[in-house]
């Protein structure tokens, strides 16, 4: 398989304003735009058209998803069709998991920010962006426009309509091009550590593990769960102890708790570092609800619907009441607010802290600076944040595009949520045309195996939360330990999301296997490999030197053989 340069595409208000400066050496694309005009240009998107030369079909693509809990799988051209390629697709609920959320082209695969490509002699192409901060990166795989059978990879910067000024030019992130054979995996991992330290990757956190309310008590979560929990943790080796989505007074009111929480949030801290962990507290800081605080003394903060001007809706959540809107972060104002808050929060004594829905802010509409693209208002959220919260803080990145946050945070969510069952149930919402990014377990193992290159190279990988409870749930014994056993070979963060009251001796003694197997993996010196990354969607198989996880995940059951079995 061989890359060759062949043109450009500009999608853009004045394309032939543009001119893009490239150059495609064998293993790096450098390049950059400039607005060669004498007035302003909005850019949706800049990129370069290569041709995939003695590809050998069927082509296998790795389609890495945007954000936290896009699905990641391989997927074979000719075969299979982007997600948005659907009837009935709606702009939000898809477009959460795109850079782009425009549907894709009939036939199109599509990838961000990272890809791997194999053909079926096994020659294998992996292209991954330098950088996701100063914009997004979005790979291509398409047929040749002229009809001939070959296939293009577009090499794609997204802008999102970001405006250049008359005379200005961006430097565009780099892409790395590497090619092997067989399995990927060694060339993704050079990829993430590429990328880790351009970015200036946090990567040398303590091997984390914790409990965290979230996937057992959902929204209803009161101060008497959390204090009961707490006061049955003392049998328990957690060191965080974080208090998710439930207590706050309003979405983008963090700093005040509801009714079900009659201690302030620093009491709360104080109660959990007096037992002895250190508290973590989870909070959406890009999202304010129509009846927050925040939203009402400051209406100017949010971001607004081009077409409408009412305020951008950045999540649709039964839980909250509804819609809720998203604030804008190329307004200072807005920053001071996060990093004021950030700050506060730790102040408190919260140096854990869980940013959730992370990319609202790169959702299509109107900032009051229309210069930065959809990567660079997520990116100066998390700056300021990382600002107030200081550099001893651990943060957490969630329903996040992951190229934005490298460098800001600790760790990341790296799949969909985990929920009490294995598949979704029939009546659980599933946007139309996307499946694999809504909580079910066997998402969260789907991307726990596919994005394994990733730990320890940009962040800490969290797979999401153990659940270890045999009552309560629809998850099967035997399903509830194939997560956990995938969560321990990960080498990812260990956090339990239980009832403690509902554990026994046996979730007790599976605690600390997943331990024992997750300090050995993340010990290791790659991350662990997934074997059948390109064959199998969700892959089945994980490995270190020293383990091998084996799963059947359309049922749900795993073991792991070798020294630690
Ligand atoms: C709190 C939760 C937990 C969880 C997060 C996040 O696509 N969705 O509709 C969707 C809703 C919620 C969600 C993920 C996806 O969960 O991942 O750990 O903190 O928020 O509300």
């Amino acid at each position: 398989m061989q890359l060759r340069g062949a043109r450009v595409d500009v999608r853009a208000g004045e394309p032939d304003a543009l001119e893009v400066e490239w150059s495609l050496a064998a293993d790096r694309l450098s390049w950059s735009v400039a607005n060669r005009s004498d007035g302003p240009v909005a850019v949706a998107a800049v990129a370069v058209v290569a041709r995939l030369d003695a590809a050998v079909e069927p082509l296998r693509v790795l389609r890495h998803g945007y954000q936290s809990w896009s699905p990641t799988a391989v997927a074979t051209f000719r075969v299979d069709q982007d997600p948005t390629h659907h009837p009935g697709v709606r702009s939000l609920p898809t477009g959460m998991h795109h850079a782009d959320w425009t549907p894709a082209e009939d036939g199109e695969l599509r990838s961000e920010l990272v890809t791997a490509l194999r053909d079926d002699t096994g020659a294998v192409l992996v292209a991954g962006f330098l950088g996701g901060w100063e914009h997004d990166g979005t790979f291509r795989v398409r047929g040749h426009r002229d009809g001939s059978d070959g296939i293009e990879l577009w090499i794609e910067a997204f802008l999102g309509g970001a405006v250049l000024q008359a005379g200005e030019r961006r430097e565009l992130h780099e892409v790395a091009l590497t090619y092997g054979d067989g399995d990927p995996s060694p060339l993704l991992e050079a990829w993430a550590g590429a990328l880790g330290q351009a970015g200036h990757a946090r990567t040398t956190a303590p091997y984390q593990v914790g409990w965290c309310s979230w996937y057992h008590y959902f929204h209803g979560v009161t101060e008497v769960d959390l204090r009961s929990n707490l006061a049955l943790a003392e049998e328990w080796p957690f060191d965080v102890f974080q208090l998710d989505d439930g207590f706050q007074s309003a979405i983008g009111d963090w700093l005040s708790t509801n009714d079900d929480f009659p201690t302030p949030i620093d009491g709360l801290a104080s109660a959990i570092a007096a037992a002895g962990r250190t508290p973590g507290i989870w909070i959406a800081p890009f999202l304010a609800g129509a009846d927050s605080e925040v939203a009402i003394a400051h209406p100017g903060w949010l971001a607004t619907h081009l077409a409408s001007g009412a305020p951008l809706v950045g999540m649709v959540n039964e839980g909250w009441g509804g819609a809720v809107n998203t604030l804008d972060t190329t307004n200072p104002d807005v920053l001071d607010h996060l990093e004021s808050v950030a700050r506060t929060l730790v102040e408190a004594g919260y140096p854990y802290l869980k940013l959730d829905f992370t990319y609202a802010p790169s959702l299509y509409g109107r900032y009051a600076d229309p210069g930065r693209t959809p990567a660079q208002r997520v990116r100066a959220g998390f700056e300021a944040i990382r600002r107030g919260a200081g550099d001893d803080a651990f943060l957490l990145g969630c329903g996040a595009p992951l190229g934005t946050a490298v460098g800001m945070v600790d760790g990341m969510r790296i799949g969909a949520d985990v929920a009490p069952w294995w598949h979704p149930p029939p009546d659980q919402y599933r946007p139309p045309g996307h499946t694999g990014g809504e909580p079910a377990t066997v998402n969260a193992w789907r991307n726990t195996l596919s994005r394994s290159f990733m730990h320890r190279q940009l962040w800490l990988n969290d797979p999401d939360c153990l659940m270890l409870r045999t009552e309560h749930t629809k998850l099967e014994p035997e399903q509830m330990r194939a997560w956990a056993l995938a969560v321990g070979v990960s080498g990812g963060m260990a956090l339990v999301s239980d009832d403690l009251a509902l554990l026994g001796p046996g979730a007790r003694t599976l605690l600390d296997e997943v331990i024992a197997l997750g300090r050995e993996s993340d010990a290791g010196t790659h991350p662990p490999r997934c074997a059948d990354l390109l064959e199998s969607d969700p892959p089945t198989r994980l490995a270190t030197a020293a383990m091998e996880l084996v799963g059947d995940p359309a049922a749900g059951l795993a073991h792991v053989q070798g020294l630690l079995a």
